[in-house]
């Protein structure tokens, strides 16, 4: 594979060049290293979840059809899908119940440097959580909302609170499906048990049960963690800044925050802009002061809320320290590759690893703590500084450009931007997609993946959408990699953009591909979904909306639970790369087709991604039929006579 086949991002090609010739090893290499990989793992049937297996059964027919213990591929590949959204859901949850907990304690007063931020928006959560406001003060609120928040998680029985968000019929489905969700660790719990071996066997009761943990992700741990980082930080809004590695400065202490909690990076960005850290740095010969990126989910944070400027995605984690310029990479959770120090070692780059649940090899561990957060914040900051004085004197080697975007575009601002402060809603986005200039709306997402051309499948996929009028709502990796297109710049995205979309973007002022946040801010775009149904005029259920999900690079298990969260609540999910149950033939049948019969939305595999988002504009058109939004009104000139005749029928 050539530099180019690997990304399509010009500024990642080049690196992975100059890594090759200065003898680095990248995920590429190791790719080409592990190739072929293991089909039977690759199509969801080989089961190690006892000391009887591995076992392995044969997708053509030719060889084992059962486990040693009688599973069959079924079921095999159910247990490892479901289990994957488990892992995905864990990562997603706990991420919340960090956040949770930090709320509580900041509440308390025993979180210096943090406070609440959107008082409007805690007011609106105590609602939902039947919290009395009255005249109490907003701490005194906010840590009974903190405590029921954190309460969810634990759940023994009943229905996640934040379930009530969705339509009352998806809620009314839920039910009658016995998939509404308890408790977030509860179902996570329960498909750990059902996949033990011998428990549950039958594909289809598995599948409901991972459902039932996914939409425990989605409206529960996910949704939770937007709202509750919204209050502490801030509700995003319009934000202009750049993308991708030409943010480097030769003469700043250029830091790279990477992972996704953004409560150690919302520290680091308070203290990087104070006069004691700025001289710190000017002291070890950085007179440009402190330089902050982003990378992965932590960028998306910090960009919605600071437009502190992106690094890059993914899979530009390692090709970042090749430029020679970043001091540290600070990580957390979630998509950390443990290849960092190993890259760092031909370079400069301290790995700092901060998370108390996550540390690797060779890493420089500062652990974070909430309680002294501003404290652990300068620490690793002057960490960063100390090492500006190692960067080798003729790093630099190129120069790269960076690309403009707007991002933020919480649910809240997109309510305001549409209907204005006065009559914020959804009104204009319904009317629009009701006359056809907006033909339907699609999340694209997800992360990148070292087996597909790097940033490319996203790119050529929303291009596709934007192209026949679909308006689509970003997150994640997906989001950082079209913004390097500049499809989130209001004028050159517009180039992009089909006629009656760019029209109404136009007159909005928004670009055609909106940037909604974090993998965990998925859970905006469920909100927009509910939004527009409660509007009115295009059904009464997610399901019946012209839209579909997709995410054409995806690769961790986070994915898979985004995935299917969307599908059970009635979202038609196409997803690239490769599909882990195509080893089990009626499982796969199920997720692509009869799921759709209990819950509306199914999942599709199509690795092309312009295909891919032909079929996401099939299905958005065969929704706009089924609503009887597909013709055009033609407009008919009338004459006196015909007035007269229409006058007649209506008296
Ligand atoms: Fe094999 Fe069954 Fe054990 Fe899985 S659970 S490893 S299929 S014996
Ligand atoms: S960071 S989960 S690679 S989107 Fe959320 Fe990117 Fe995927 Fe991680």
């Amino acid at each position: 594979m050539n530099e180019k086949m690997k990304s399509g991002d010009p500024v990642t090609a080049q690196l992975i060049g100059q890594a090759c010739e200065e003898s680095v090893e990248l995920c590429w290499d190791r790719l080409e290293q592990q190739s072929p990989q293991c089909g039977f793992g690759n199509l969801g049937v080989c089961c190690r979840i006892c000391a009887m297996g591995p076992c392995q059964t044969d997708p053509y027919g030719n060889g084992p059809q059962r486990g040693v213990c009688g599973a069959d591929s079924d079921t095999i590949a159910a247990r490892n899908f479901i289990r994957m959204i488990a892992a995905g859901a864990a990562a997603h949850s706990d991420h919340g119940r960090a956040v949770a907990e930090t709320f509580i304690e900041v509440a308390e007063g025993k979180a210096p440097g943090y406070s609440i931020q959107d008082e409007q928006k805690l007011l609106a959560l105590a609602m939902d959580f039947e919290v009395e406001i009255g005249d109490r003060a907003i701490n005194d609120i906010a840590l009974e909302v903190g405590k029921l928040a954190l309460a969810q998680w634990g759940q023994q029985e009943g229905e996640l609170v934040m379930c009530q968000r969705a339509p009352l019929k998806r809620q009314q489905l839920w039910r009658e499906q016995g998939i509404m969700p308890r408790g977030i660790d509860r179902e996570i719990v329960e498909i750990m048990h059902r996949t033990h071996m011998g428990v549950d066997q039958e594909y289809h009761h598995l599948i409901d049960h991972g459902s039932r943990a996914a939409l425990g992700d989605g409206w529960g741990g996910s949704m939770l963690a937007t709202e509750l980082q919204d209050i502490l930080f801030g509700t995003p809004v319009p934000v202009v800044s750049k993308v991708n590695l030409g943010f480097l400065e030769e003469d700043q202490v250029n830091i790279i925050l990477h992972g996704h909690e953004p409560l150690l990076s919302e520290m680091i960005v308070a203290v990087s802009m104070t006069d004691e850290m700025k001289e710190y740095a000017a002291s070890k010969g950085a007179t440009g002061g402190i330089n902050l990126g982003g990378m992965c989910c932590t960028a998306n944070e910090i960009l919605m809320r600071h437009g502190i400027p992106v690094a890059g995605d993914f899979l530009q984690q390692e090709v970042a320290m090749v430029t020679g310029l970043v001091e540290a990479m600070v990580v957390d959770i979630q998509c950390i590759m443990q290849s960092l120090p190993q890259v760092a070692k031909h370079y400069h780059t301290k790995i700092l690893t901060t998370s108390r649940i996550a540390r690797m090899p060779d890493a420089q561990h500062i652990e974070f703590h909430e309680d002294r957060a501003l404290e652990s914040a300068k620490e690793i900051v002057k960490v960063a500084c100390d090492n500006y004085q190692n960067r080798q004197k003729d790093a630099k080697k190129t120069v790269f450009d960076t690309i403009d975007l707007v991002a933020g575009f919480s649910h809240e601002t997109i309510n305001y931007l549409l209907g204005g402060s006065f009559r914020a809603s959804y009104r204009p986005l319904n009317d629009n997609i009701i006359n056809g200039k907006i033909r339907g709306i699609a999340g694209v997402v997800g992360c990148n993946n070292a087996k597909v051309p790097h940033d490319l499948y996203h790119i050529e996929m929303v291009k596709e959408l934007v192209k026949n009028d679909v308006i689509v709502l970003q997150t994640g990796c997906s989001a950082i990699a079209c913004a390097k297109e500049g499809l989130m710049d209001p004028v050159k995205g517009l180039e992009f953009a089909g006629p009656g979309l760019r029209e109404v973007c136009e007159t909005v002022g928004i670009p055609p591909v909106l940037h909604m946040g974090s993998c965990v801010d998925n859970s905006r775009i469920l909100m927009a979904a509910a939004a527009v149904v409660k509007e009115g005029g295009l059904g009464d259920d997610i399901s019946d909306l012209p839209a579909a999900g997709a995410a054409p690079e995806w690769m961790s298990e986070k994915a898979i639970s985004i995935g299917h969260y969307f599908v059970a609540s009635g979202v038609y999910t196409v997803f690239g790369v490769s599909f882990p149950t195509l080893g089990a033939k009626k499982l796969t049948e199920y997720l692509f087709d009869g799921i759709a019969e209990k819950v509306g939305g199914k999942w599709d595999f199509e690795p092309d991604p312009v295909k891919a988002a032909q079929l996401m504009i099939a299905h958005i058109d065969e929704k706009r039929k089924a609503l009887g939004i597909d013709k055009k009104k033609e407009r008919v000139l009338m004459d006196m006579e015909m007035r007269r005749a229409e006058a007649d029928i209506e008296a």
